[in-house]
């Protein structure tokens, strides 16, 4: 949603014509109330309320808050590469980035959802989209990391995705901009979009035991762009909705080509449906190129797998899979009531909320009450499904979240507010000032059959004045609110890593007691593990030299390393002995174009590299870990390529001179 920055200024003119003026809110500073400081103060040693998961945009990671103190407990690195963490510079690491193109180190991640049993957030994984080179990623919650990473062939930037069904059934994922599919010529006219360009919905099935995904099927819809979605729930399990843009199916200067039509549609699709038609064998098989990335915590390492052929179904030829209805100009948010019930759309240029019903919509379909056909798919009459408007609810609505007293939240990013309604009557019943253009906000639960309500949190894209300044890039910000009571109350704003977009607040209590505070030695399957300090050598094959090292308060060993010769590739294996909780040691040597290594205790990681000069090279644990940390350090002596030095390794010794020697 960086673009919204430019699109700000088209809004604003056309809500100029609409005779609103887009505002800043006045008198930032003093709407905070008085009583806000002991509302989020958590005492030193005490635990917050609430787990934040928060989408990190461009940074392509997701980082982990505690509300109601806005902490940032850590940064959760996933499509991107984070030398303080050596994810994607470990050998361990490196395939979890890989993909069909080959190793990429960054993506652009939107939206964080946890996995839900009966609707409700069961605390075990969150998932996360990365939105420029498709793919879905699944983070394990004991141990906050990236546990698996799934490419989608057929998807050309995977803007709405991941939602989540009822029950975790599928992880799904549509394509925000269609293209030519994989197995057709891509080397098409830009300008044949009409002929050529297909939008595609992935299905990713996720096992109930261990959370492995795998992509179930895919259907393939009309080029157009797909922008959010949910699932249904309740009422509507079963079923998912997906808002959509650029139904004019322009290929170029989308700003003003992608906003011509009033109304563009929201596309309902009977994922149960397209499930028996799966089974009944109705799938075609089409040939493509994904890569499959898994991370185990035996074997400490990542496996990354090409895959070949998924199931499609083309969803033109089935008459009861799909249905459009229309959605005024350019929608964004689409979400989900607790119940089920009901669908709202956010039209990003429309002067109203549409909130469409579940029920509508099946009587619609029932009575086949369509105004006409969009490549294939049946148009229902907006009236047939629509529930209700909210009226004059401000500029820009985006997303919509749920609290537990029957009330939504909607962001306007023109109008700098969120803004919350009733439900049922669709009255606007309150409206708070953000600082300054909220794009997600979201309520504790608010995505689940049974939100928790409390705590609302709005991500804003411009922050201005809100912190310090730190030259021409200011953090993007969360704001926290307390919706318990009939007013929103703004209570904090902390600043956040990337751009925020989506985020979930989930209890603590159903994560924090699965954390696992260390990885047992004893089952370490990680070839190069050492098994104790006696374990520990040094072993050339070839040009590849490698250490198999173990790291405890507060020594490396081998310490001494002798004998390596200036092009060699040197893999150092460590191994952390330690079986304690919150000891990780750190490893680094001079002159690495690499991360560091940060290895958990129990865990073995590995840093390639090669020395390119002659001399004497120290080597350190970075993560200050004992009195001794300091003195936790040694030296690896680099001789020219093609001498004799012995190859030679020790803690503690010194061999005599002659073993040392270069034999001449
Ligand atoms: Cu509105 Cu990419 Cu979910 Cu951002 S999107 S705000
Ligand atoms: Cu180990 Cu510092």
């Amino acid at each position: 949603m960086k673009n919204y920055k430019l699109f700000t200024v088209t809004v604003f003119a056309f809500s100029l014509l609409l005779g609103f003026t887009a505002c800043k809110p006045k008198n930032a500073g003093s709407a905070v109330s008085s009583d806000a400081a002991g509302k989020v103060y958590v005492a030193p040693g005490k635990y917050d309320e609430f787990y934040n998961f928060v989408s990190g945009g461009f940074s392509g990671q997701l980082s982990a808050y505690g509300l109601p103190s806005g902490r940032l407990l850590r940064v959760i690195p996933v499509f991107s590469v984070d030398p303080e963490k050596g994810w994607g510079y470990s050998e361990e690491t490196k395939p979890m980035l890989n993909t069909s193109h080959g190793f990429v180190p960054w993506d652009d991640l939107h939206h964080v959802q946890m996995s839900k049993t009966n609707g409700e957030y069961d605390g075990k994984w969150v998932f996360g989209n990365a939105n420029n080179t498709p793919r879905v990623a699944r983070i394990d919650l004991k141990t906050f990391r990236t546990a698996e990473i799934i490419e989608l062939p057929n998807s050309g930037g995977n803007h709405s995705s991941p939602f989540i069904t009822e029950n975790t059934e599928y992880v799904v994922a549509g394509t925000r901009f269609s293209i030519p599919p994989d197995d057709k010529n891509g080397d098409v006219p830009i300008n044949t979009y009409k002929q050529n360009f297909k939008g595609t919905i992935s299905f990713i099935s996720v096992s109930k035991a261990d959370g492995s995904m795998d992509i179930s099927f895919q259907l393939q819809c009309p080029g157009v762009n797909f922008d959010l979605s949910r699932a249904g729930k309740g009422v509507s399990h079963g079923w998912f909705f997906f808002s959509t843009y650029n139904t004019e199916q322009a290929n170029t200067l989308l700003e003003v080509n992608a906003s011509q039509k009033d109304k563009d549609f929201i596309m309902a699709v009977n994922w149960k449906k397209a499930e028996e038609y799966i089974k009944a064998g109705k799938g075609r098989k089409q040939s493509v190129r994904y890569a499959h990335n898994k991370y185990s915590d035996v074997t400490h390492s990542a496996t990354s797998v090409i895959k070949t052929e998924v199931t499609v179904l083309d969803v033109k030829d089935f008459k009861d899979l799909c249905y459009f209805f229309p959605c005024p100009k350019s929608p964004h948010g689409c979400d989900v009531s607790p119940t089920g019930e009901y669908i709202v759309g956010s039209g990003k240029l429309a002067a109203l909320i549409p909130v469409f019903s579940f029920d509508k919509l099946q009587k619609a379909i029932a009575a086949k009450d369509y105004i006409g056909e969009f490549d294939g798919i049946p148009i229902l009459k907006y009236e047939s499904v629509l529930y209700g408007e909210v009226k004059k609810p401000g500029l820009g609505p985006l997303h919509t979240e749920f609290d537990n007293k029957g009330f939504a939240y909607t962001s306007m990013f023109v109008s700098s507010e969120v803004v919350k309604w009733n439900i049922k009557d669709l009255k606007v019943v309150d409206r708070v000032p953000t600082y300054y253009s909220v794009g997600h906000l979201t309520v504790a639960g608010g995505d689940t059959k049974a939100p928790y309500g409390k705590y609302m949190v709005a991500y804003n894209k411009i922050t201005k004045d809100r912190f310090l300044p730190t030259g021409p890039e200011l953090s993007q910000s969360a704001q926290l609110y307390d919706i318990s009571g009939d007013k929103m109350q703004l209570i904090l704003d902390y600043p956040t890593i990337g751009e925020p977009h989506y985020a979930q607040i989930v209890p603590a209590e159903l994560i924090k007691n699965n954390s696992i505070k260390f990885f047992k030695m004893e089952e370490n399957k990680n070839p190069y593990f050492s098994n104790g300090e006696a374990a520990t050598k040094v072993v050339r094959e070839g040009n590849k030299v490698h250490v198999y090292m173990t790291a405890i308060r507060s020594h490396l060993t081998p310490d001494n390393i002798e004998g390596i010769r200036v092009g060699d590739e040197v893999y150092f294996h460590v191994t952390n002995l330690e079986q304690d909780w919150d000891v990780p040691h750190g490893f680094a040597v001079k002159g690495a174009d690499n991360g560091e290594l940060l290895v958990m205790p129990g865990e073995t990681q590995t840093l390639k590299w090669v020395p390119n000069r002659v001399g004497m090279f120290p080597m350190y644990c970075t993560d200050f870990c004992s009195a001794l940390h300091q003195e936790m350090s040694g030296y690896v002596r680099v001789s020219p390529a093609g001498s004799n030095t012995p190859l030679l390794f020790s803690t503690g010794k010194n061999y005599p001179a002659s073993d040392t020697a270069q034999k001449k």
